[in-house]
């Protein structure tokens, strides 16, 4: 009886671990004479990696998810077999350098040529997790940020009163004057990283970005104006429970779990949180699974989960206006739908603010089937509902910044790397808040070779920002070539609005041939 009994117990926990120790291998799957989405109607996670159309399709896969390929008759070479552990080393070597240069970081300032330089926090330290940060080193940056700088930075609260399937709670902290208040008339941005748990850059660089903000209060005028002005929410885990479970098998870096850890008929299953949300939930099985196995899985009902429930409470109660929802990899500002190429309506708006957000690191921008590095339809994604539900809240432009490429080393870059690609989502994220505000952008129109003496400075005005109004332009001679410089000129923008304006100015008749004349907008 005994020995029946303690039989039946290990069966039970093997079970148990087996669901958690899914392997996973980076593989190249031929697909001449196929077609992606036979990989994607597999349930098949295909969110990211590295197409060569009509060619070969290169990423990371589960083994229960290469058993479904190779079935489904395609070839298959494996070219790391187990990944995890190829990631865990890693950093005891040098990086793997890759062929491709991208012609990215360039690292200006902001707003472009206009003061903030885009430095590096002092207080900014890597984790201990192949630099990467555990679960504690997170809430202890948070905490050591409000120790810092309690003017500036909430102490860390959890989300009401939701608790994930292993009991952890999800917490938010928030960046503001007066962080302690809810001063309701500021504009509200929202960042989240970790919806999925083996992207780890993704609170990398929130963690960058929030000391950055800190640091430079009182040494910039602009960081300190957009501090007093708005209010910045933080969710750097929206997924604790995946996230723990990478840390715990791999303490070095290189867990794959993706997937919160929720249970369905007392079997651990996990759901992907960024296919849970309400708005158009389960739309098709293309954008989502059905099947509890697939990396892709839905849930069993729209906001089933916790974390999912506790995002949307948060939404519900705080009128955000912009939200970034980080993820990794693939170099690119992902905007709303993902579910169809139905167009939202503020498309116009959407784009305008994304390629704002990208002006530094010149990420790729687009919905995520038009993306190349992405490629395919999401549905139940944040992105969806954050800015699709306009009923039980106002819509929220929301953007999923997709951080890094397969070359920075995919979801866990090697150490070496951390830091760089944290800079280069420094722009996006100040742009997020600065989009608050009545932000736009000068573009100079004029001729750079011109003859005569009467003239006009031509320029183009877009509104970037949600707030608008008047905008006063003047120009400010910059070399003694003028007699005449026209008054400022008022432009008035309505919501990503594009207006041209011009300046007369006169050049002084005593100007010599090829000489250069030298003027400002501001
Ligand atoms: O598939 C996802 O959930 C996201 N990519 S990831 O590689 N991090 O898993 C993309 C979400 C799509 N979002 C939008 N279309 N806005
Ligand atoms: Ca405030
Ligand atoms: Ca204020
Ligand atoms: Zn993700």
């Amino acid at each position: 009886m005994k020995h029946i009994y303690l039989f039946l117990a290990f069966i039970c926990c093997y079970h148990a671990s087996a669901q958690q120790v899914q392997s996973y291998s980076k593989a190249r799957i031929d697909i001449r004479g196929k077609e992606m989405n036979d990989i994607l109607r597999l349930g098949v996670d295909v969110s990211h990696g590295h197409l060569v159309k009509n060619r070969f399709f290169e990423a990371e896969f589960s083994a229960s998810e290469l058993d479904l390929i190779k079935n489904a008759g395609f070839t298959v070479d494996i070219l790391i077999e187990d990944l995890s552990t190829f990631y865990a080393t890693q950093n005891l070597y040098p990086p793997v350098e890759h062929d491709h240069i991208h012609s990215r970081n360039r690292h200006g300032c902001y707003p472009p040529n206009l003061g903030v330089n885009l430095t590096e926090p002092v207080n900014f330290e890597l984790g201990s997790m192949g630099g990467f940060y555990p679960y504690n080193e997170i809430l202890d940056q948070l905490d050591l940020m409000e120790l810092a700088y309690p003017n500036l930075i909430s102490r860390r609260t959890a989300i009401s009163n939701f608790r994930t399937a292993r009991g952890n709670s999800i917490f938010m902290v928030k960046i503001s004057d007066n962080p302690k208040t809810d001063e309701t008339s500021e504009p509200k941005a929202l960042h989240t990283a970790l919806h999925h748990a083996r992207e780890p850059i993704s609170v990398s660089q929130m963690i960058y970005f929030m000391w950055f903000m800190l640091e430079n209060y009182e040494k910039d005028p602009f960081i300190k104006a957009l501090i007093d002005n708005n209010e910045i929410y933080f969710v750097p885990v929206v997924n604790p429970d995946g996230y723990i479970l990478n840390q715990n098998q791999f303490p070095n870096g290189g867990g794959l779990h993706r997937k919160n850890r929720s249970m369905l008929n007392g079997q651990e299953v996990g759901v992907d949180l960024n296919r849970n949300y309400s708005y158009n939930w389960a739309f098709d099985d293309v954008g989502s699974s059905p099947a509890p196995g697939s990396e892709l899985y839905r849930g069993p009902f729209a906001a089933s989960e916790p974390e999912v429930q506790a995002i949307q409470w948060l939404c519900k109660n705080v009128p955000f206006e912009i939200a970034l929802n980080f993820h990794a990899y693939g170099d690119a500002v992902l905007l709303p739908f993902g579910y169809s190429s139905v167009p939202p309506s503020d498309l116009k708006g959407l784009y305008s603010i994304a390629y704002e957000l990208t002006r530094d690191n010149l990420y790729q921008v687009g919905r995520s089937f038009e993306v190349e590095s992405v490629g395919y339809f999401t549905n139940g994604s944040s992105d969806d509902w954050m800015y699709g539900e306009q009923t039980l809240k106002d819509k929220i432009f929301s953007f999923t910044p997709e951080i890094g490429s397969s070359s920075d080393g995919g979801f866990w870059p090697h150490i070496s790397k951390i830091r760089e690609l944290c800079k280069d989502m420094l722009y996006s994220n100040i742009a997020s808040v600065a989009m608050l505000g009545n932000y736009s952008k000068l573009v100079d129109q004029s001729p750079k070779y011109i003859g005569g003496f009467d003239h006009t400075a031509q320029f183009q005005l877009d509104r970037l920002g949600l707030r608008g109004g008047t905008f006063r332009i003047s120009m400010i001679p910059n070399s003694n070539h003028f007699n005449y410089v026209g008054n400022p000129v008022n432009l008035f923008l309505t919501d990503f609005e594009t207006k041209e304006g011009a300046i007369p100015y006169q050049i002084r008749s005593d100007i010599s041939i090829g000489e250069e004349i030298s003027y400002i907008l501001k």
